[in-house]
């Protein structure tokens, strides 16, 4: 493994970013254009979330070992040296988690005032990830949804918004809307639930909520075998929905952003959630693949993602986008979409 070789050559701060620019596609690049100090503060934060969500996503690693090694990790941001072998969902993580003593270096290296937030939200995710190990296939209701989302993305939207405030380079008070980051981060998170439909089953777990799925379903999985079904997408489009009720939160908390390459940082993802909930909506090859976006519209996004003007354009594009695809019989769900596209086309 290439990441391997590079773990005996390079230095410590090299060998993040390498991680880095290893194990993610769209982060990678957004981070690395930030201004330093915060540069290097965010990508820490990033690995070091990367390494907790692996022994999250490890189905081998036993339960009850789990849940204290989640519980306990960001304890071994303050060992020196630390790693874990034999751990992680992928060879990547595996590698990550073998080195960590190399990111702890780097992290001891951060403003102090960095390293206490990234220690407090690790602290946080990992308990809270411990409280649904073994629950998974089972969240019941939308608010217990909401929970584990707030756990695993809307603490890092809010742990960001305390980076960006402390940098100086946004307003001190930023993190103070602490709803608007949290929204930030479930807009992620949903999207990537969503889209994992059938990843996430196969790997016999999952996080759609039941409230959600049992209008449509018996069990979850049916949807596998009937895809084209109108309950099937009818559900598929009801979770959609319930994304899309960020949206006007995420258009507030980019609005308050000041510097450009943050908002370039913020914004470019949040953009990309959006072109692949569009993608998702009422799209049968969910519940039997992987739905990506085009590349070549990611490329596109990427580079017209400055201005708070160009930001705006895309949602309105994409909301658009959904619009039209909205099924033409009415419903609750129907009605309720046509509602929230017409505020969002409003903002
Ligand atoms: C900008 C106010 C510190 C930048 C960025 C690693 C991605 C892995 O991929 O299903 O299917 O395996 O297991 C708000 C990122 C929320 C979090 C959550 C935006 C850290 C990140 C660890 C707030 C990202 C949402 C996916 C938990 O679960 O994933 C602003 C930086 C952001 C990491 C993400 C990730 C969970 C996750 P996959 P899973
Ligand atoms: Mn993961
Ligand atoms: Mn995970
Ligand atoms: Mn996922
Ligand atoms: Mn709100
Ligand atoms: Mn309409």
């Amino acid at each position: 493994n290439s990441l391997n070789q590079l773990a005996h050559t390079l230095n410590d701060l090299d060998f993040c970013y390498a991680t880095l620019n290893k194990v993610s596609r769209s982060f990678a690049l957004v981070i690395q254009q930030l201004p330093q100090p915060l540069k290097d503060s965010v990508c820490i934060f990033y690995l070091v979330l990367r390494g907790l969500d692996s022994v999250e996503d490890d189905m081998i690693y036993p339960q009850d070992k789990k849940i204290f090694l989640l519980r306990n990790f960001y304890n071994n941001l303050l060992i020196d040296n630390w790693s874990i072998t034999g751990v992680g969902d992928t060879e990547d993580y595996r590698i990550l988690l073998e080195n960590f003593g190399k990111i702890i270096n780097v992290f001891k290296s951060l403003d102090t005032k960095d390293q206490s937030i990234i220690l407090d939200i690790t602290r946080q995710m990992g308990s809270g990830m411990a409280e649904y190990i073994g629950k998974t296939g089972s969240i019941e209701t939308v608010t217990s949804y909401n929970l584990y989302c707030h756990y695993v993305a809307g603490l890092v939207g809010h742990g960001l918004s305390v980076l960006f405030a402390h940098s100086g380079l946004e307003d001190t008070d930023l993190h103070v809307h602490e709803h608007l980051s949290n929204s930030m981060g479930l807009f992620l998170q949903k999207t990537n639930i969503i889209r994992d439909y059938l990843e996430d089953l196969q790997a016999g777990r999952t996080w759609w909520p039941k409230e959600i799925w049992q209008n449509y379903a018996t069990d979850l999985d049916e949807f596998i075998k009937t895809p084209n079904r109108e309950q099937s997408l009818e559900c598929l489009n009801h979770m959609v929905m319930d994304s899309f009720n960020h949206v006007p939160d995420v258009i507030n908390y980019l609005g308050r952003l000041k510097h450009r390459k943050i908002l370039e940082f913020c914004a470019i993802p949040q953009v990309m959630a959006m072109a692949t909930l569009v993608e998702l909506y009422n799209n049968p090859l969910v519940f039997t693949s992987v739905v990506k976006i085009r590349k070549g519209l990611t490329c596109k996004l990427m580079l017209n993602c400055s201005t708070l003007n160009e930001i705006h354009a895309w949602f309105y594009f994409f909301t658009t986008n959904i619009e039209h695809k909205i099924p033409k019989h009415t419903n609750v769900n129907t009605n309720h979409m046509h509602e929230l596209v017409d505020r969002i086309k409003k903002l």
